[in-house]
């Protein structure tokens, strides 16, 4: 029975449309497997090409009959090698897919310069197949935009998984390194049939213990089933190891004990790990150590992991998500603040890994103005795959066009067409170390993500880190396919859901640019109410700041001006109530409840009419679903139903809950014609 641990590599022979009209199946396989590479490709081949088939190709040295399949490098393959393809700036990890004539039989090619390559290609061939595409004339070259395209796990040793929602971690340590999960062997195939080349194993808020040669050598069993996939691990590292595991009496970063132990402890993780990719930190923010103990600043703490790891070739990835312990005028300004005057100072093996928005992965943000602000500093993309603020694993959000919005948003910082894309693969400011990174969806769960449709967002992350122009459109459409059904008629309603899908989450929790309005600590349903503890920009009244004349965090030149953090052809709109965009009108503005609309409404009626619409949107895709009954297997149709009924009671209860609330402060009454509770 499906029940989603195939993931998108169900190689279900249903989906092989129709063999006349799509060219010839493939009936040899030449493939090496002398490398471990090299042995993992043709695993997957031929599991794949026997599934879609039924039947197993014939294995062979050479092509000595039509419909081959050879697969390979120059140097594994010497039919490759006199082939003469273009193989020149596809790197390590592109491929070619070619048909051709090798030696008098048609054969369809998948050659790279590096077993990594090769693999990547052949996941490539397996995913047109999967979705039905003619094997005819191919002639497709692909090389990755970005370098390090990794997940960061935020995973603790305890196997419990920080807004995770997909049950335990998947990392067993207590029974690491003596058993290897078969489970990593398939996450690690999951992640490289998308591209994804590595994992920072363990959570930003982070357990020293990881660095202890006990679990160094569960971390190194865990590379040695990665290894074959091309994918490298890293760790998270505490700041405060040193003083933790290493008996030091402090952390300071000038301190040369503390280099000492910090290079000695890179050469031990060298010395059982020789690919370790290196490491990721939060440090100064929200409680963690950091250099910023010891009056040093963030890139003192990086540059010393740096030189740590530069002679292994190890990088660092240096969180900017930070915020000061006081009470900040507005928080959305302070990772800009603390870093741009960084600029420049990193070293070269050292990424300041930024998240998409300025706050923190709510449903919808205006891009994080760092994005453009640091041209001397490579900085790398975070965004979240778990979905913290949109729903957890329950309500269907498929979130590649939240990252397709982002992406494609454009700083202006070098002119039109300066977009956060060519900001993170370093062809805007010529950097050659490029990344980026999802914050893991992943668990226990037999279907790896707590829903079926979470898997989607896992998928569009990886094919977007491969290529950060794609559209999200397109990748629903091959996730669906792979997935569900290359039927039509399963295609197109689920693609309509799952592009409606976001919207509607931004409308039910609140839209127009209102954010940071979850209840308190767990972040699951409304809480627009929520004021007092600790600090005010842990509170939802601080970024709302609804009064009885209006609604909206005033972040213009007489606001906070957080706009100013943008290029000003950027801070020119977003200052200006008439140009900004609707959709994050309340981030930058706060303006009265009668103010005036696009639509014709006032704002108050806007904003009920958007709950509404919300709650709607996702009545349909539930109708949407329903329709697809008996075209679904049942295991999968029956949860993905429950699931949206329970968002759409969910829905209702924001729209209810937030829709009262507010109307506690403006004293407006409901448009005629919204929805009366139900
Ligand atoms: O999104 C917030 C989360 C914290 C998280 C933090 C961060 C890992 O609520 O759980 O901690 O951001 O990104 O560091």
């Amino acid at each position: 029975a499906e029940d989603g641990y195939e993931l998108w590599l169900r190689y279900a022979p249903a989906v092989v449309a129709d063999p006349d009209s799509h060219g010839p199946g493939i009936a040899q396989l030449v493939a090496g497997s002398e490398s471990p590479v090299q042995a993992a490709t043709r695993r997957e081949l031929l599991r794949g090409l026997q599934a879609l088939s039924g039947v197993a190709p014939v294995g062979a040295d050479t092509v000595t009959e039509d419909a081959a399949l050879l697969v390979g490098t120059p140097a594994s393959s010497s039919q490759i090698a006199r082939l003469g393809l273009d193989l020149e700036g596809l790197g390590r990890e592109g491929y070619r897919i070619r048909s051709a004539i090798v030696d008098g039989h048609a054969t369809t090619v998948v050659a790279a310069n590096d077993d990594i390559g090769v693999l990547y290609g052949a996941f490539h061939l397996l995913r047109l197949l999967q979705t039905g595409q003619p094997l005819a004339d191919l002639d497709i070259r692909e090389a990755p935009r970005l370098q390090v395209r990794v997940l960061n796990h935020w995973d603790d040793l305890d196997r419990y998984v920080e807004r995770g929602y997909s049950g335990q971690s998947i990392w067993d340590w207590h029974r690491l390194p003596g058993w290897l999960d078969p489970r990593y062997t398939d996450y690690a195939r999951a992640n490289a049939s998308i591209g994804i080349n590595g994992a920072v194993l363990n959570n930003v808020n982070a357990n020293a213990d990881v660095l202890t040669p006990m679990y160094l050598e569960k971390v190194a069993a865990i590379a040695g089933v990665l290894r074959p996939y091309g994918m490298k691990v890293y760790l998270s590292a505490r700041f405060s190891a040193p003083m933790q595991i290493g008996g030091l009496a402090t952390a300071d970063p000038v301190d040369p004990a503390v280099q000492a132990w910090w290079r000695a402890k890179a050469d031990e993780i060298y010395s059982a790990i020789p690919d370790f990719g290196g490491f990721l930190v939060k440090a100064n923010s929200e409680g963690q150590p950091g250099p910023q103990d010891y009056g040093r600043s963030h890139a003192d703490g990086a540059n010393m992991l740096a030189d740590a790891l530069a002679p292994h070739g190890g990088i660092v990835m240096w969180r900017a998500f930070v915020y000061s312990d006081e009470e900040p005028v507005d928080r959305a300004r302070q990772a800009y603040n603390e870093f741009v005057p960084l600029d420049g100072r990193f070293r070269d093996n050292v990424l300041v890994q930024v998240k998409n928005g300025p706050i923190d992965f709510q449903p919808r943000e205006p891009f994080h103005p760092l994005f453009g602000a640091m041209p001397r500093t490579p900085l790398m993309m975070e965004f979240q795959i778990t979905k913290e603020y949109l729903g957890f694993s329950t309500h269907l959000a498929y979130t590649g066009p939240l990252y397709e919005e982002v992406l494609r948003a454009d700083t202006h910082v070098q002119g039109p067409g300066s977009s956060v894309a060519r900001v993170i693969d370093g062809s805007l400011h010529g950097h050659a170390l490029t990344g980026i990174a999802g914050v893991a969806n992943i668990g226990s769960d037999r279907n790896w993500s707590g829903s079926h449709f979470d898997q989607a967002n896992w998928y569009a992350f990886g094919r977007l880190a491969w290529n950060p122009e794609l559209s999200s459109r397109d990748i629903a459409v091959e996730w669906t396919r792979m997935t569900f059904s290359n039927d039509a008629a399963v295609v197109e309603p689920v693609v309509g859901m799952m592009m409606a899908s976001r919207e509607a989450v931004v409308d039910y929790t609140g839209a127009l640019g209102l954010h940071h309005l979850m209840g308190r600590g767990h972040h699951y349903g409304p809480g627009p109410w929520v004021d007092g503890g600790p600090r005010a920009d842990w509170t939802s009244v601080y970024f709302h700041r609804a009064d009885r004349n209006g609604i909206g965090f005033d972040r213009t030149r007489r606001g906070s001006d957080a706009v100013s953090q943008y290029a000003a052809p950027v801070a020119g709109v977003f200052d200006d109530v008439a140009q900004t965009p609707e959709e994050l009108l309340l981030w930058f503005h706060h303006v009265p409840w009668d103010h005036p609309m696009r639509s014709g409404r006032r704002l108050w009626d806007e904003l009920v009419f958007r709950y509404d619409r919300g709650v709607d949107a996702v009545r349909d895709m539930r109708a949407a679903w329903s329709g697809l009954d008996g075209r679904i297997d049942a295991g999968r149709h029956a949860q993905v139903a429950a699931f949206l009924a329970i968002q759409q009671d969910e829905a209702q209860w924001w729209r209810d809950a937030s829709v009262a609330y507010f109307q506690s402060i403006s004293g407006m009454p409901l448009p005629a014609g919204a929805a009366p509770p139900p």
